[in-house]
């Protein structure tokens, strides 16, 4: 590795740490392939990472970029949002300039996921950092003989300094599966999303570009190749129900989930796809 991209150590979980010479921080777990901390040159961590996760090799962790893969949420026969943020990636490649650090861990099919998911499969997630941009892509590869299908979210924890305080811009207009609704289908009204009540959203046909506005900050969210966008956050008492979140937890984090969902992604023998989420901190 080089003096920008080093292996170290939180909470006893092995996680790379990747640097560039501007002062962006990030942090990767090795588990999961969950980018666990974000901080843009010049700021704050950007990334929620709630202070009870459990960093035991084997449960999630709540917080930052979770990847869900091959299933996302309860869509399917598999534990709750597939397997490949409870599985140990390795690291496959590092890179590292003037004004940027990018790791790629991968993951591939094994005896463990053939017996949930009988598909042969790499699966590559990249992470890269420099100034204000944190670039996350996500590539599955069909390494089989024969297809498959599989959906999957970048299930990305926002930091944020109060939920009820901030608006999501780029949503109106569009059509979407309402889950704390009993999954009706719903079209958005609003200029802006606001949070005041539990909201457990799945946004079709999404824009490329988002704007998350705080108080005297912002953050732009881009995705490519992720048709769907989820934004949750808990409330009051589905967060209290949440074993590794504190009661107010829910206060400072907003997932805004970069998402292949309503339309599973079917990939051929030896084929590949990928989906990628950019944020910028403004
Ligand atoms: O992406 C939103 C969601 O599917 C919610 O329904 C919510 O329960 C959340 O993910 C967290 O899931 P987890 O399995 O990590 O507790």
């Amino acid at each position: 590795m080089t003096d920008q991209i080093e292996v170290a150590e939180l909470h006893g979980q092995p996680v790379i740490k990747l640097q560039t010479p501007d002062g962006a921080v990030a942090l990767v777990s090795l588990f999961g392939a969950q980018v666990l901390s974000w901080t843009p040159a010049g700021g704050e961590d950007r990334l929620y990472l709630s202070p009870q996760a459990v960093f035991d090799g084997r449960s999630a962790i709540r917080g930052g970029v979770p990847v869900c893969f091959p299933q996302f949420g309860d869509r399917g026969p598999l534990p709750r949002h597939g397997f490949a943020r409870q599985r140990r990636w390795v690291v496959s490649n590092t890179r590292a300039g003037k004004e940027y650090a990018v790791a790629t861990l991968s993951l591939a099919d094994d005896d463990e996921t053939r017996a949930l998911w009988p598909h042969a499969f790499a699966a590559e997630m990249s992470v890269a950092i420099g100034g204000s941009r944190l670039d996350l892509e996500l590539e599955v590869t069909n390494t089989g003989d024969a297809p498959f299908a599989f959906t999957a979210a970048l299930h990305t924890y926002l930091k944020v300094r109060e939920a009820e305080a901030l608006r999501i811009e780029g949503l109106r207009g569009l059509e979407y599966t309402d889950a704390a609704d009993g999954g009706r289908l719903k079209k958005e009204t609003g200029i802006g999303v606001v949070i005041d009540d539990e909201v457990d959203r799945i946004y079709h046909h999404a824009p490329p570009t988002l704007l998350l506005r705080e108080d005297h900050r912002a953050m732009g969210i881009h995705a490519e190749n992720f048709p769907d966008v989820v934004i949750w956050n808990p409330w009051v008492d589905k967060c209290a129900a949440v074993a590794d979140m504190p009661a107010d937890g829910f206060r400072r984090m907003l997932c805004i989930e970069a998402a292949a969902v309503r339309e599973p992604v079917e990939l051929a023998a030896g084929a590949s796809w990928w989906g990628r989420q950019s944020l910028v901190a403004m």
